[in-house]
């Protein structure tokens, strides 16, 4: 059984009733070929910039470059689709008053990199096969695979095994349950963060690029940083005249509040012009002997403490009411 797809003029409500059914469906012809090309030259230099996985489960040969909703204007206009948007809000809103954003990350699947193991991704969030931390009954993710170039069986097109959502979490999938996400250039593959699904092999000489946006249930951490500490100012509104840019510019704002609270562990009450550090410089033994700690001036020798004034004496309360009708 393949997945269901779709064309870009279907309704959130075809796709909730698909994603209910299998977990996943695709949505074709989602990116112009403008729009398309343009992300495709946004992300070029950040991928360049990324390293190789670290583990078999990241894949030595994939590259995942994340926080691109500050580093790519065009990202940040495709993060805020209204058919996604509307999608991910009927995923999640039973369970939260507000979505949020979760990822952002473009994953290259290079060639000679074999399947990534099928997985959920809710146990992100802890757990494992024998049950999550995360109730069974809360759905917590809503997920984008963009098709940056042509999803191929070679190249690595997502796996994804329909109807693995609705199975306890103790069974296992087999590889031949899986069906591939096989679709051109600017379709997205629609996924819940239950349902089981993996990258591919890539058979091919050319890599696999894929956008990957996903959505989280507000009250959730974000599982990364969606920030670049190096381009606070990439959190500028969108000035484009596109129909989507007044959208663009209120999501954009309320994402840099969730991100910051994803930061300081609480919800910021103003846009910081700048992110908070997270690794400040410690500070030299010089600092410490120049400025004295308030607790450090507290520790005074006996004979050094300055004489506090005497406590003025304790007035009764007849006589403080006297004093007062005076
Ligand atoms: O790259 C893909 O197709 C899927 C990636 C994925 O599932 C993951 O990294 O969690």
């Amino acid at each position: 059984m393949g997945l269901q797809t779709f064309s870009p003029d279907c309704s959130v409500e075809d796709l909730v009733a698909a994603m209910n059914r299998d977990g996943a469906c695709i949505i074709r012809d989602m990116l112009s070929p403008e729009i398309l090309k343009a992300l495709q030259e946004d992300v070029a230099p950040w991928i360049e910039q990324t390293a190789n996985g670290r583990d078999e489960w990241a894949g030595r040969k994939t590259k995942r470059t994340g926080g691109l909703i500050a580093r790519c204007p065009t990202v940040r206009e495709i993060a805020v689709d209204p058919l996604i948007l509307g999608a991910a809000n009927a995923t999640l809103r039973p369970y939260c008053s507000k979505i949020q954003l979760n990822i952002t990350q473009l994953i290259t699947i290079m060639p000679g990199q074999g399947a990534q193991p099928l997985h959920r991704d809710r146990f992100v969030w802890g757990g494992d096969d024998s049950g999550g931390v995360i109730p069974e009954a809360i759905e917590p993710q809503c997920n984008g695979i963009w098709a940056v170039e042509d999803f191929t069986e070679e190249n690595g097109a997502t796996h994804v095994v329909p109807g693995s959502h609705k199975w306890p979490f103790t069974r296992q999938a087999r590889r031949d349950e899986s069906v591939q996400a096989v679709m051109k250039a600017g379709s997205v593959l629609l996924y819940n963060g239950t349902v089981i699904h993996s990258g591919g092999e890539n058979c091919s000489t050319v890599a696999r690029k894929a956008l990957n946006v996903t959505y989280t249930l507000g009250w959730l951490r974000q599982e990364k940083i969606n920030i670049s500490p190096a381009r606070p100012k990439s959190l500028a509104i969108s000035t484009s005249n596109s129909p989507t840019s007044s959208v663009t510019a209120s999501a954009t704002i309320h994402w840099a509040f969730t991100l910051i609270r994803s930061r300081r562990g609480s919800i910021a009450t103003s846009c910081p012009r700048k992110p908070h550090s997270v690794d400040s410089p410690s500070k030299s033994p010089e600092w410490y002997k120049r400025t004295p700690s308030r607790s450090q001036a507290d520790r005074f020798a006996p004979g050094e403490r300055p004489a506090l004034p005497a406590p003025r004496p304790r007035r009764s309360r007849a006589q403080r009411i006297a004093h007062r009708d005076a």
